[in-house]
């Protein structure tokens, strides 16, 4: 967590208090460090974040999260303070605090659509266990001057480096703007994550998820950079590009599962 966290921010991707992640620990590996019996106290998810989602598939597992308000820039050098342990009680709402937000913080605000997308991504993958919120620079840029329709819009960033439909072959899937920290949105993104496994919140940034931090931090990382190429280039006139049967060369090399109906083949 503090290294991603440092490395986002460093990359000018989460900005103040931009960006959130959940991390789904092994209870096993948590109970070598803390006492899972000892609560800290319980947060309510409180406000627009009143939980009226069904949590149950949920119930006691254990994430490490970023919290609401808190920096990326700060969380190398204070971890206890800028991120919380919770688990996920069995009858209660809200979560109980097992280490971290030491001045009386909270959980991030998009806890809701973090629970939400880790749900929907358990169901396609049990190996998931990150959900990564960020704001990249080029990704959103590209919001701006790009349609936002989920097959031109993944095979734009296709056409933008070799390896892209190798690393998301599943696509990016995309939201329209929405209002953030709310239900609907989270249940938004979760509907979207059944399929795949990075979305665009429209005017606002991405989320990811994956089996790793690394893998998740590599699948915004890499869309990040295709949309990089496509902001250094849609003004200038295209001479060259990378050609559908390219892609589909790349695909059936890396064995990967890619949507087809996203290639004009
Ligand atoms: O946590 O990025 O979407 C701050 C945000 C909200
Ligand atoms: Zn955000």
């Amino acid at each position: 967590m503090c290294k991603t966290t440092a490395n986002m921010y460093r990359l000018g991707w989460d900005e103040r208090n931009g960006g959130n992640i959940s991390y789904l620990l092994d209870e096993k590996e948590v109970a070598e460090y803390l006492n899972l019996s000892n609560v800290i106290r319980t947060i309510p998810l409180m406000g627009v974040n009143a939980a009226d989602f069904d949590a149950t598939p949920l119930q006691g597992k254990i994430f490490i999260v970023t919290g609401t308000g808190k920096y990326f820039k700060n969380v190398e050098g204070d971890p206890e303070t800028n991120l919380g342990v919770i688990r996920i009680p069995k009858y209660k709402k809200g979560v109980e605090l097992l280490w971290g937000f030491t001045d009386g913080g909270r959980p991030t605000s998009e806890l809701p659509s973090h629970l939400m997308c880790h749900m929907a991504r358990l169901k396609a993958d049990p190996d998931n266990r990150v959900v990564m919120h960020s704001h990249p620079t080029h990704t959103l840029a590209m919001n701006y001057v790009h349609e936002l329709n989920e097959k031109k819009f993944t095979h734009t960033l296709w056409e933008m480096c070799t390896e892209c439909i190798a690393v998301f072959p599943d696509g990016i899937g995309i939201l329209p703007w929405m209002l953030c920290g709310t239900n609907e949105i989270g249940k938004a993104t979760a509907k979207k994550m059944e399929e795949f496994r990075l979305v665009v919140w429209a005017m606002h940034g991405i989320y990811g998820a994956g089996k790793s931090m690394d893998e998740t931090f590599g699948l915004i990382e890499t869309v990040e950079k295709a949309a990089q190429i496509y902001m250094l280039t849609a003004h200038l006139p295209r001479i060259n590009t990378i050609k559908d049967e390219e892609m589909q060369q790349l695909a059936e090399l890396f064995k990967v599962n890619y949507r087809k109906d996203f290639l004009n083949l």
